[in-house]
C-alpha cells in the first residue's frame, strides 16, 4: 500500500499520473476522501509554496503541481460533493479581481456542496461589482470570497464596501478565506467570517445563516 508522503512527492515533482493512481488506490482501499486531501494533497502543495518562497520553485514547477494535484481533486471531488439533501441555503463563491488561484475556492465549492449548501461558482477574477450583480440575480444567502495575494486581498475590502454602496449588504453574509487572509482582516474589512480551510468554510457557512 501506498503512503501519504508518496502521494504528497509526486504533488511536488507534479507527476499528474502518479496522483491519479494513488488517489484512486487509496479510495480503492477505503480511505476517506478527506483524509486523503488532508494528508496526501494539501500537505504536498504546502510544500510547493515553500519552495517558490525559497526560489528553489518557479511558476513552470508551481504550475505542473498544480496540475498534478487537480488531477487527484478530479477523482476526489464527486465524492465530496455527493450529499442528496435539499439546499440549506445559496453560496456564490469567487476569486476576487486580479487573482487567478481557484484550486482553494474549487475546493471549498466541493465541500460546500457537499454539506448541504447550492453552490454558483463565479470563477476568477471577479470584480466587486461582478459580485453585486451576481449576487442580484442569484439570490444568495452568503458570498464567498477568495484570494491568494497579498496585492488582491483588498479586492476583497472593495467588494464588501460595493454591497454596502449598492445597499445590498444587510441581505447577504460575507466570508472570505485564502492564504493571506485573517479572522483579524475580516473583521477590519467588515466581513462576516473567516474559514482557513475548505471543512472550516462548510463550518463558518451553516454558522452565518444559523443552521448549526
Ligand atoms: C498553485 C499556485 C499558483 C498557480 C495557480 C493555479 C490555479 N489554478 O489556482 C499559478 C502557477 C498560476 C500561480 C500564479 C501566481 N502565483 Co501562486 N501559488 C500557488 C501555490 C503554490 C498554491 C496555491 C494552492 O492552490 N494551494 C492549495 C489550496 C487547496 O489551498 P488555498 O488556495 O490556500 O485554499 C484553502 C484555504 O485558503 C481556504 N480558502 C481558499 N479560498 C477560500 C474562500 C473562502 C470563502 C473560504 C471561507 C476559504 C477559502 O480553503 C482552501 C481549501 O482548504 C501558492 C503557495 C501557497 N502555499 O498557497 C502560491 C502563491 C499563492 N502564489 C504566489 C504568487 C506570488 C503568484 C504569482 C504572482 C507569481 C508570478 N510572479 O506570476 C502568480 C499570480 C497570478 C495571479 N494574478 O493570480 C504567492 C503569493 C505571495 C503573496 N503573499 O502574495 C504564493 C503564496 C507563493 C509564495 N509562497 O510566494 N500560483
Amino acid at each position: 500500500m501506498a503512503s501519504y508522503s508518496e502521494l504528497q512527492q509526486c504533488v511536488i515533482s507534479g507527476d499528474k499520473t502518479r496522483v491519479k493512481e494513488l488517489t484512486q488506490a487509496f479510495l480503492d482501499n477505503g480511505k476517506l476522501p478527506k483524509e486523503i486531501l488532508d494528508e496526501g494533497l494539501i500537505p504536498g502543495m504546502a510544500v510547493v509554496g515553500k519552495k517558490f518562497e525559497a526560489c528553489e520553485f518557479f511558476i513552470p514547477e508551481m504550475l505542473l503541481s498544480a496540475r498534478a494535484l487537480n488531477a487527484g481533486l478530479d477523482l476526489l471531488k464527486p465524492l465530496l460533493e455527493a450529499s442528496d439533501v435539499k439546499p440549506i441555503a445559496k453560496v456564490l463563491i469567487g476569486t476576487v479581481q486580479g487573482d487567478i488561484h481557484d484550486i482553494g475556492k474549487n475546493l471549498v465549492s466541493a465541500m460546500l456542496r457537499g454539506g448541504g449548501f447550492e453552490v454558483i461558482d463565479a470563477g476568477v477574477g471577479v470584480s466587486p461589482d461582478q459580485f453585486v450583480e451576481l449576487a442580484k440575480e442569484t439570490g444568495v444567502d452568503i458570498v464567498g470570497l477568495s484570494a491568494l495575494l497579498t496585492t488582491t486581498m483588498t479586492a476583497m475590502k472593495d467588494t464588501v464596501q460595493a454591497f454596502e454602496s449598492d445597499g445590498s449588504r444587510n441581505k447577504i453574509k460575507i466570508m472570505i478565506g485564502g492564504a493571506p487572509v485573517t479572522t483579524k482582516y475580516a473583521e477590519e474589512i467588515g466581513a462576516d467570517g473567516y474559514a482557513r480551510n475548505a471543512s472550516a468554510a462548510v463550518e463558518m457557512a451553516k454558522k452565518l445563516i444559523g443552521a448549526r
